[in-house]
C-alpha cells in the first residue's frame, strides 16, 4: 500500500461540448447529488474538491471553451498534486483529459505513461476526424498532434510518452486514428485481444508498459469501455464491452502501485443512467482506489 494514505481529491470537469450530445456536462453535479456519493462522502480520505465548467460566453467556439476549461483543470490538478493529494477527475466528456494529464505532467516536470481504457481510440486530429467531435481527439493532443490551441498547457513538449501509453479496450474506431497510434508506437489492446487472452492478462500487460514510465503514470477510464447493458449512463455507448468487477479488481490492485499519479473517470451521461447503476459504479471505482477506510454502505 502507498507509504502514506494519500487523500483523494475529486475534481469535477463539467464538459459536454466535446460531443454532439452535451449531456455529459451534467455528470459531475449529478454524481455529487447521487445516493452513491452520499454513501462515500464520509470516507475519511475522500474529499470533494471543486467542479469546473467550460465558459459559455457567446462567440466562443466549442474548441475555445474546451481549451479554457482544460487550462483551469490543469491548474486545479497541479495544485492538488502540489498539496500532496491524489487527484481524481470526474467528467464530463473525454476532452477534459487534455487538462487532467497536462496538470499531472506539469507537476512531474516530465512526460508520463498513461493507460487509456475506452471503447474508442480518441486519437483523431482535425484533419482526420469524421465527426468533428473533440472528445474523439484528446489522446492525439496529449501525444502532440492536433489543433495548437489544445496542445502543451504548460509543458514544453507533449504530455505523454508514446512508448509508455496503452489503449485498452477499443471496439469502435476509424483507420486514421489506428494508423496514427501505430506510427507513434502506442500499444493498442483491442476488444478481440482482450476476449482472446482474458481481461486480467491484458490489464497486467498494459500496466507493465505504463508503469515502466520513468516519471510515473496515470489511468483514464472512459465509462463507455464497459458493456452498456451494465453501464448505460455514457455519452457514446457501443455494443458489448468490459464487465465491472474485473475492472474494479484491476483498479484495486493498481491503486497500491507507487507510480500511479492520478485517476480520471469520464463520459458519465446521467440522462442515460438507469436506476443510478452508473453512479453506483463510479462510487465503487472511487472506493477501489481510495486507501482503506470505512467500507461503502
Ligand atoms: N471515433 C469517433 C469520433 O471521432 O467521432 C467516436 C469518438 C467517441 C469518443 C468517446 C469519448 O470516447
Ligand atoms: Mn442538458
Ligand atoms: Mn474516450
Ligand atoms: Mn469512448
Amino acid at each position: 500500500s502507498p507509504s502514506l494514505p494519500r487523500r483523494l481529491r475529486i475534481i469535477g470537469a463539467a464538459s459536454g461540448v466535446g460531443a454532439q450530445d452535451h449531456e455529459c456536462e451534467h455528470g459531475p453535479v449529478a454524481f455529487h447529488r447521487s445516493q452513491a456519493w452520499h454513501e462515500l462522502e464520509h470516507h475519511p480520505l475522500i474529499d470533494w474538491g471543486e467542479t469546473l465548467y467550460a465558459p459559455d460566453r457567446p462567440g466562443l467556439s466549442p474548441l475555445e471553451r474546451i481549451a479554457q476549461l482544460c487550462a483551469r483543470l490543469a491548474d486545479a490538478v497541479a495544485q492538488a498534486r502540489a498539496a500532496g493529494e491524489f487527484p481524481l477527475v470526474l467528467g464530463g466528456d473525454h476532452s477534459v483529459a487534455i487538462g487532467t494529464w497536462s496538470g499531472v505532467a506539469r507537476t512531474a516536470g516530465e512526460p508520463l505513461g498513461l493507460l487509456w481504457i475506452d471503447a474508442h481510440m480518441d486519437s483523431h486530429t482535425p484533419e482526420t476526424t469524421h465527426s468533428g467531435a473533440i472528445h474523439g481527439m484528446p489522446l492525439a493532443c496529449l501525444l502532440g498532434r492536433g489543433d495548437k490551441r489544445l496542445l502543451g498547457f504548460g509543458l514544453p513538449g507533449r504530455q505523454l510518452l508514446a512508448a509508455h501509453t496503452v489503449v485498452l479496450g477499443p471496439r469502435s474506431y476509424e483507420t486514421e486514428e489506428a494508423e496514427l497510434l501505430q506510427r507513434l508506437g502506442v500499444r493498442v489492446i483491442g476488444a478481440e485481444e482482450i476476449a482472446a487472452k482474458g481481461f486480467a492478462a491484458a490489464f497486467a500487460e498494459a500496466v507493465a508498459i505504463v508503469a515502466a514510465a520513468p516519471h510515473g503514470f496515470g489511468l483514464t477510464l472512459d465509462l463507455d469501455a464497459f458493456d452498456p447493458r451494465l453501464v448505460p449512463g455514457v455519452g457514446s455507448p457501443e455494443p458489448d464491452g468490459l464487465g465491472t468487477w474485473e475492472v474494479i479488481e484491476g483498479l484495486r490492485a493498481l491503486a497500491r502501485a507507487p507510480g500511479l499519479l492520478a485517476l480520471e473517470i469520464v463520459e458519465y451521461n446521467p440522462d442515460r443512467d438507469r436506476g443510478g447503476v452508473t453512479a453506483d459504479l463510479i462510487a465503487d471505482l472511487i472506493a477501489a482506489v481510495a486507501p482503506p477506510g470505512r467500507a461503502r454502505g
